[in-house]
């Protein structure tokens, strides 16, 4: 795990209700690829403020470094903890409402200016942690290679895929040029 002695977390993943877990837990499942200790709990900006303020004012000295908050429809929550605390914050706007997540993304996203959130796109919960992580690793040389490690292997599986589709040889097709640019 990278951390401190114990596993203590250094991601806290929050979110306003159960019922945003399914999309909340691949952010869990990135960091646990990735070997980072996280926490995670619910905690809502409209119905539950005093539980976000206790849990965001506890953060920084839990050795919590980045924060990342899942909500949907007016989302507040990511906003709410950036008010409270200097730590990072990725907010992820989550789909469910009538207006299927454009709600949120604009509530997330477009915060007044002194007070960022970093907002990645609807329902994108798993790059809100490869970014949770990238930030981790500008202080942990070992984390910043796995990352590196991680984004070759993106690209290997482009070229697997890249490879099975030119194999394909479908009448008229012709083979591409190396880097798919056409000469
Ligand atoms: C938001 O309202 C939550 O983040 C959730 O996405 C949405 C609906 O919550 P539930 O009614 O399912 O508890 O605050």
């Amino acid at each position: 795990m990278t951390g401190p002695a114990g596993g203590r977390p250094l991601v806290g993943i929050v979110m306003g209700s159960d019922s945003d877990l399914a999309t909340m837990d691949e952010a869990a499942r990135v960091l646990q690829e990735f070997g980072v200790a996280y926490e995670m709990t619910v905690a809502s900006a409209h119905r539950s403020p005093a539980r976000v303020e206790q849990y965001v004012s506890g953060a920084e000295a839990r050795g919590i470094r980045v924060l990342i908050a899942g909500a949907g429809a007016a989302a507040h929550l990511a906003g709410v903890l950036a008010a409270h605390t200097v730590l990072p914050v990725i907010g992820v706007p989550l789909a469910g409402s009538t207006l299927g997540g454009l709600d949120a993304l604009l509530s997330t996203a477009q915060m007044p200016g002194g007070v960022p959130v970093a907002t990645v796109g609807i329902g994108g919960a798993r790059n809100a942690a490869l970014l949770a992580v990238q930030v981790l690793a500008t202080a942990d040389p070992a984390l910043r290679e796995r990352y590196r490690a991680y984004k070759a292997r993106l690209a290997d599986e482009v070229e697997e895929k890249a490879s099975r589709l030119a194999a394909r040889a479908e009448p008229g097709m012709v083979p591409p040029h190396q880097g798919g640019r056409t000469p």
